[in-house]
């Protein structure tokens, strides 16, 4: 344990860690409140080390948005539309979505990941033949796809209960859970920023269902906008505690609210620092969590790469064609090139793999000028 974690009161928080003892609620607002970013990120730093060394995960997946159209009204959205006819609404066809995958054949892809608006006059079979098609367009893909709010939405309008809904999706080719939706699970946050979709508990309730079905899934956590530092260490616990029962969560995403262009714009974005700490804080609490993201597109590339010492150890992925951020003010690039973001992880002196959706490590980034890998 460094003097400097000591100097910053954080020596008994470091004993605990050393001693595998649980991390407490206060704890987590304890590393919060603490100013010394260093102090927070070395005991982070340890956390992600003991775990995963300098590896660090990501994929080459591509994010497919088939409508923007959603009978919600969270206050941070920038990229929803109430109405299908209203300015910049849009709902692919099937065949325009499954021709997002088509054409990037020559994509060594190996995942969708697909979230929409909570759409009124869609059918159900307009999601499950958007499963069924992607999978013909390429069997081997994994399809990472619907939030839990969707999933709850999808049972309460089409008269199915959340399991089903679940199954019918399964039968269709889904494979995982994506970990949007979640915001903040405290009712006092949801009940001002998200008042009309699923509550905290049906979301943890879909999650568990989800995992008990054998779907591995992910969790985020939208910080930034009117959020306590009690809430946030509340919404960490609570994935603690579901994760503890079934094991099913693989990352957890902190979110940074992007405030461009939605309801909320009056408020700051969260500051580098602030980005910072909760993925360090995140990496502290959440010790039965294998994977911390930080989703480059939400932090900015930059910050995506510090946060990797600050317990961090995962990027997500190439993502090519977000809207969601990017509606939200986001200034990243729209996609990276697997090369790129081997470039991006290296030069922050970690070491990149890229994985599939299940963590299976696909390939090892060669430096450039070293021999080229055996084939995939
Ligand atoms: O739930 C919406 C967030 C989420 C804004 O599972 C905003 O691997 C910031 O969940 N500012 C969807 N955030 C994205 C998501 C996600 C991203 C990356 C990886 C994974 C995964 C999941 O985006 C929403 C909401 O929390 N969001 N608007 C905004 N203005």
């Amino acid at each position: 344990m460094t003097a400097r974690v000591q100097a910053a009161g954080l020596g008994d928080i470091a004993a605990k860690l050393e001693a595998g003892t649980r991390l407490t609620f206060d704890d987590g607002v304890r590393l919060f409140a603490c100013d010394d970013l260093l102090a927070l990120g070395a005991l982070a730093n340890r956390e992600r080390e003991k775990r995963h060394a300098g590896r660090t995960y990501f994929n080459y997946n591509l994010r497919l948005e088939a409508t923007n159209v959603c009978v919600a009204t969270c206050l941070f959205c920038s990229f929803s539309r109430l109405e299908p006819d209203a300015p910049a609404a849009y709902t692919m066809s099937l065949e325009e979505a499954w021709d997002k995958l088509r054409s990037r054949a020559h994509q060594a892809l190996t995942e969708v990941h697909v979230v929409n608006g909570l759409h009124p006059d869609l059918p159900f079979s307009y999601y499950t033949e958007l499963l069924e098609g992607l999978k013909r367009v390429r069997p081997g893909i994994h399809l990472k796809c619907f939030t839990a709010v969707e999933i709850a939405f999808f049972a309460d309008t089409y008269g199915k209960t959340d399991e089903q809904v679940l199954c019918e999706l399964m039968a269709a080719g889904l494979d995982s859970l994506p970990g949007g939706g979640a915001e903040i699970f405290a009712e006092r946050v949801r009940k001002k920023i998200c008042h009309d979709k699923c509550g905290s508990d049906r979301y943890l309730e879909i999650h568990r269902t989800a995992h008990r079905l054998g779907l591995r899934t992910n969790v985020t956590m939208l910080y930034g906008h009117i959020e306590t530092m009690e809430e946030r260490v509340d919404h960490m616990l609570r994935c603690r505690a579901l994760q503890d029962e079934t094991g099913g969560f693989q990352a957890f995403i902190p979110l940074a609210f992007h405030p461009d262009n939605n309801q909320m714009r009056k408020l700051p974005a969260p500051t580098a620092t602030d980005t910072l700490k909760v993925h360090a804080v995140a990496r502290l609490m959440l010790d039965n969590i294998p994977h911390v993201k930080a989703f480059w597109i939400a932090t900015g590339l930059d910050l995506a790469q510090l946060a990797l010492w600050f317990g961090a150890d995962d990027l997500d992925g190439t993502v090519q064609e977000e809207k969601i951020y990017h509606m939200a003010g986001s200034p990243t690039p729209e996609a990276m090139t697997t090369s790129g973001i081997a470039r991006l992880v290296r030069a922050a002196g970690r070491e990149p793999l890229e994985r599939d959706t299940l963590y299976n490590i696909v390939s090892i980034p060669q430096e450039p000028g070293a021999p080229v890998p055996a084939a995939r």
